[in-house]
């Protein structure tokens, strides 16, 4: 199928964009890579009468950094995020860009289009809510930042509003040492979403002690999951292997996964939950590794 006609603008600048926004209205869409906007509008999931080209933005494209966090734009392709030197200090995102899509995909699609597109098995949604980013949004002359876990609606629905951008993303940098992290996800072929994902990022003090776990999964309900408010009964205490599936077993009773031609949802919660252990043992392993180097 093609897509139904529309109307292409070529926006120069944010405030040209906004201006855009404003005059078009409701019947209106951004293109950013166009990785996953362009296939819905070719099998005609969404007809917008105009496009407004939002990737050769300057402002959109920057990476800077900040004593607490790292402040990536949304015009920022996922490929940059493979190899650059800031985000290095956000590990967990480095780790993860190489399971989104393909190269190929990863040359065009960006960092805030994956947000804003709001796939229930994307990475990049997954990550944002454990990390606790912050998403900055301009609508005209207001701007909004939204915590990650608070703009997630359902899939492929966040609090966006259809005539507000999203600008930049802030990732907290976690500070000292004995910090760890992990990915883990399933697909039918490499390059596929994920049929289901977990996420780790956990910090352990000197005699290996949990002083913070943050974890999630993707891929099993309408949003992403974290479940940091679930862990802070494990804070303090060292984490035992039984400990680490007893967590598992539980929080992946709070998702709502479906069944679909990959997979029924009791396969999803059993995958799931292995996945959500193994990441939590895996970053501990790497958190107590780090701390026993550091102390060398
Ligand atoms: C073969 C294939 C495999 C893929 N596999 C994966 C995968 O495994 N994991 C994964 O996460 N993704 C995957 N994707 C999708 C990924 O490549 C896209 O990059 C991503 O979902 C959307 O990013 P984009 O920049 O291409 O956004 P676009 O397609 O341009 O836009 C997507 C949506 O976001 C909106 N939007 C974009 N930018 C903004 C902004 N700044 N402010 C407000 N709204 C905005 C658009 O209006 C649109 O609604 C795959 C895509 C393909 C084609």
């Amino acid at each position: 199928m093609k897509a139904a006609p529309f109307d292409y603008h070529l926006a120069e600048n944010l405030s040209h964009t906004k201006n855009l926004l404003k005059e078009y209205g409701e019947d209106v869409k951004l293109i950013a890579g166009g990785q996953s906007l362009v296939p819905m509008m070719a099998m005609r999931l969404a007809k917008p009468s105009h496009l407004i080209d939002i990737a050769r933005i300057d402002e959109l494209q920057l990476i800077s950094s900040f004593e607490e966090s790292i402040r990536i734009g949304a015009g920022v392709k996922q490929c940059v995020l493979e190899n650059h030197s800031l985000t290095s200090k956000i590990p967990l995102l480095s780790a993860v860009v190489p399971w989104i899509g393909h190269h190929q995909t990863r040359n065009r699609g960006t960092v805030g289009g994956s947000l804003a597109h709001a796939d229930p098995s994307a990475e990049l949604p997954l990550i944002a809510v454990i990390l606790q980013a912050q998403i900055h949004c301009d609508h005209l002359d207001t701007h909004r930042i939204i915590s990650a876990k608070d703009f997630f609606l359902g899939p492929m629905w966040t609090t966006l509003d259809p005539q507000e951008c999203l600008t930049h993303i802030d990732w907290p940098i976690w500070q000292g040492h004995g910090i760890g992290h992990a990915f883990e996800e399933t697909s039918i072929r490499q390059g596929d979403f994920a049929m289901a994902s977990a996420a780790t990022q956990l910090q352990v003090d000197a005699s290996g002690k949990l002083i913070r776990l943050h974890c999630g999964v993707g891929g099993m309900g309408g949003t992403p999951y974290s479940f940091e408010d679930m862990a802070s009964p494990l804070i303090g205490q060292t984490l035992s292997k039984d400990m680490i599936l007893a967590f598992s077993e539980q929080a992946i009773q709070q998702t709502e996964p479906a069944s679909d031609l990959h997979a029924n949802a009791a396969y999803r919660r059993n995958l799931a939950k292995t996945l959500l252990s193994r990441t939590i043992e895996q970053s501990l392993a790497m958190a107590i590794n780090s701390f026993q180097h550091h102390l060398r």
